[in-house]
């Protein structure tokens, strides 16, 4: 699949205003900083449509993207960053939670970790909430171009053993928004998942 238009429609800041209507989704969840906003721009070949952030923890919306006119790429608020207040950080996790289980348009996350460190707790909350609602994921190994070349295999076995054993997780794969390394292989996945996934009830 390639991306042939990609555009902002919509925060969201409670998921009441959530668009309606049955487009897919493709979410993009990690921590704060890992590179979501950077991942997305990759994909879409630009460099300034999802803005990365200054201020690390502070977008506390869930923006879509309308890609191809016909799905959502939806850029989840970061979550781990260490100033936000305990109460912004329950909040986030309700909303993130309710999302993940009820959403029936969601047709697959992308997982970011970030391949300079071992998968947080938070990382690891994540991907069990994903498996728990079977949302199939993808693990997105970021910033892959800052892990050194000899590193590689032994880190990727170490992840793959990680995640392969949650039920939902659908590829684990090395990515870097600088050199473009795993974009086919994140794009292959985004448009096998939505090809195969009939809106289901959870
Ligand atoms: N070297 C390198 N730097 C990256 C990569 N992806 C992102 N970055 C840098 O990491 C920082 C954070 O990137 P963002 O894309 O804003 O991260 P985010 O996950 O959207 O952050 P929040 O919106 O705060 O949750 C920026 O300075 C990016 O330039 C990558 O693949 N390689
Ligand atoms: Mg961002």
């Amino acid at each position: 699949m390639r991306i042939t238009s990609a555009e902002f429609v919509l925060g969201v800041a409670n998921l009441r205003q959530l668009p309606k209507g049955n487009k897919h989704e493709v979410a993009f969840l990690g921590r704060s900083n890992v590179g979501k906003s950077s991942l997305l721009n990759k994909l879409c070949n630009r460099k300034t449509l999802a803005r990365k952030s200054s201020t690390p923890g502070k977008t506390r919306e869930l923006n879509y993207y309308l890609i191809n006119g016909s799905f959502y790429f939806v850029d989840l608020p970061g979550y781990g960053y260490a100033k936000v207040p305990e109460q912004m950080k329950t909040s986030w996790g309700m909303m993130i939670e309710q999302y993940l289980k009820s959403r029936e348009q969601l047709a697959l996350v992308i997982q970011l970790v970030d391949s300079r460190h071992e998968p947080t707790v938070l990382d690891l909350q994540m991907v069990g909430w994903l498996d728990y609602y079977e949302v199939p994921f993808v693990i997105a190994l970021t910033k892959a171009d800052k892990l050194p070349r000899s590193k590689m295999p032994a880190y990727m076995q170490r992840v793959w053993e990680v995640f392969h054993p949650f039920k939902f997780c659908v590829d684990v794969i090395p990515c870097s928004a600088i050199t473009g390394l795993g974009k086919n292989d994140v794009m292959k996945a985004i448009a096998d998942q939505i090809s195969s996934t009939k809106r289901v009830s959870r």
